[in-house]
């Protein structure tokens, strides 16, 4: 199986370390495409390659992706244009907040193609998520 894990790059990396929790509870279940979104050494200024070539790959790895998963605590452009992207591609998307309840952008709490998660605690957001990639292995 492959997985699309989005997360917050330039919207700021305050949550990578939790990205990176996330990407290592879903690899027993399929390869993720995206690991680099939880490198902690990757900050919101750095990274390499042009933009060009970062959407060339993201967008073609999202249409090759069986899963999409996001945590979208930290608001993201690039995070929500993925996640319209994998949409409008009919793909399955899971999104985890773990804010303020009730403040996740109407435009993808409304939208009822996602499957949305909200969470209080880290642990039984993991084991949700663990849940939620066995249903598709
Ligand atoms: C590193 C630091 C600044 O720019 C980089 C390199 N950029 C990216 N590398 C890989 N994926 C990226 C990059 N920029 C955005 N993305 C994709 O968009 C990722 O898959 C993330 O899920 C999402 C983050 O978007 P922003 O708007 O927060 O950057």
């Amino acid at each position: 199986m492959k997985i699309y894990f989005c997360g917050s790059i330039r919207g700021g990396r305050n949550d990578a370390a939790r990205y990176k929790r996330m990407i290592d509870a879903l690899k027993p279940y399929g390869s993720v495409l995206t690991e680099h979104v939880g490198d902690p050494s990757l900050t919101n200024k750095g990274g390499d390659g042009g933009s060009d070539y970062i959407w060339q790959r993201d967008t073609a790895w999202l249409r090759e992706c069986d899963l999409v998963i996001a945590e979208c605590t930290q608001p993201s452009l690039g995070v929500g244009y993925e996640l319209a992207f994998a949409r409008f591609l009919d793909k399955p998307v899971h999104i985890f907040y773990g804010g303020e309840e009730g403040r996740l952008s109407a435009m993808l709490a409304g939208d009822p193609a996602f499957h949305i998660h909200e969470y209080r605690q880290e642990e039984t957001m993991l084991a949700e998520l663990v849940e939620v990639v066995q249903g598709y292995a």
